[in-house]
């Protein structure tokens, strides 16, 4: 039974307690799904937790617009990536997606939050581009005004739930300032003329994930998504919300290392003991309960302060992101080295939560790009 005191913090409520108790009933049920071919796995993930309801969580109810809740946010990813990695992932994008909607959408761009919710229609996040990954005020992709119309020219890459989306939320460069100043945001449907899928690329956890191409994508004015040219901090209010969910997911995945490796340990005899008499090993163990500790203290400090009324969490959700992914990279990597062989053998879960933990460091700002926020915000700069 994995560790569940952490619900008992000060920073939660009944409603998350019986919310986590409900969804890890769910996935005990449910998960995990068969990966072999994801753009169909995450379609039916996302229709089977909209039916259950836990896709509510991702955005704000049109007709009874409350905040999101992030430490809700954050018990979801945590939970579905103690089950399945794809799960999660299925989870986030609607939430990422559609975050720019939930915070600065108009009522009509709202109406699609009733679809998302309910698991019928998916959304995608459409930032990165292929010579602006980490620095966002450098892309390039334009938007050109044409009477009561966008016209949008580029391209975007890293795009997840990119091929399946319904909806993109995209940020393009509109010119009112050079640099992080002239960039807007717009609701581009996935089937808008001009708009098509370059390439579907591949990665060690695989997922839907493409290089976008929008030719001459023509979108009516009511597509922009807040005020012309405050596309960047859309974006940044958006991974605000949205980071320390990326440390979240990190969580659940070493969160089930460790119980994998405690069972291991358990149950494995070496040198006619079991596993957990040798200091090493226990050593390990100690380092990883560890890290799982500092790391949920972290996320659940940056979900608790956002869900406080605190306008920006920049700081806090950089130090969730960073220090739960990273953290969990090494927590993962001692389970692998504990289950030998078999935490590298093709299908083990341990072998998965190897592959699937990678790219966290790298999605939603790498962790290089934290320390630098980090560093800001400290200097207060
Ligand atoms: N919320 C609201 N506004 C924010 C903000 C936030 N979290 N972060 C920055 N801003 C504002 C700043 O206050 C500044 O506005 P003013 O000039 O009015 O003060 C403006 O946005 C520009 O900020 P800054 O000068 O810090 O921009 P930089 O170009 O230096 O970018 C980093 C800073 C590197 C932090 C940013 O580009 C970043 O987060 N990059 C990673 C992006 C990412 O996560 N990519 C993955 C895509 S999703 S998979």
């Amino acid at each position: 039974m994995p560790d569940r005191s952490f619900l008992n913090w000060p920073f939660f409520e009944d409603r998350h307690r019986e919310h986590a108790a409900r969804l890890d009933e769910w996935c005990a049920a449910n998960l995990p799904v068969d990966h072999s071919d994801v753009d169909a796995a995450c379609k039916s993930l996302v229709a089977r937790l909209g039916d259950a309801g836990f896709l509510k969580a991702t955005a704000i109810d049109p007709d009874d617009p409350q905040p999101l809740d992030v430490r809700t946010l954050c018990i979801t990813r945590e939970t579905l990536a103690r089950h399945d990695g794809l799960a999660d992932f299925a989870f986030a994008m609607q939430g990422l997606g559609t975050g720019a909607i939930s915070l600065f959408g108009s009522d009509e761009q709202k109406e699609w939050l009733k679809k998302t919710r309910a698991g019928k229609a998916l959304s995608a996040f459409a930032l990165s581009e292929p010579r602006s990954g980490s620095d966002v005020a450098n892309m390039e992709m334009t938007a050109a005004r044409d009477g009561d119309h966008f016209v949008l020219n580029g391209e975007k890459t890293w795009i997840s739930n990119g091929g399946i989306a319904d909806l993109y939320c995209v940020f393009a460069r509109t010119g009112e300032a050079p640099g992080a100043k002239g960039i807007s945001a717009f609701l581009v449907p996935a089937d808008a003329p001009g708009l098509s899928v370059a390439e579907r690329l591949e990665v060690i956890a695989p997922h839907p994930l493409a290089r976008l191409f929008f030719d001459g994508v023509r979108i009516p004015a009511s597509a922009l998504i807040g005020k012309a040219g405050d596309g960047f901090k859309i974006a940044m209010s958006v991974l605000d919300v949205f980071r320390s969910t990326v440390g979240a997911a990190a969580l659940g995945f070493a969160r089930r290392a460790l119980d994998e490796t405690t069972a291991r340990a358990g149950s494995r005899q070496l040198f006619g003991a079991p596993l957990f008499d040798l200091q090493m090993v226990q050593g390990h163990i100690a380092d990883m309960a560890l890290g799982v500790d500092a790391s949920s203290l972290l996320v659940y400090r940056a979900a608790w302060t956002k869900d406080s009324g605190a306008p920006r969490v920049t700081r806090e959700a950089a130090m969730a992101k960073l220090h739960a992914t990273d953290t969990a990279q090494e927590i993962v990597d001692q389970a692998v080295q504990i289950h030998g062989g078999d935490g590298v053998k093709k299908g083990h879960i341990v072998e998965s939560l190897y592959r699937e933990i990678r790219a966290l460091r790298i999605y939603e700002g790498a962790s290089d790009v934290q320390k630098i926020v980090i560093a800001r915000q400290t200097m207060g700069a």
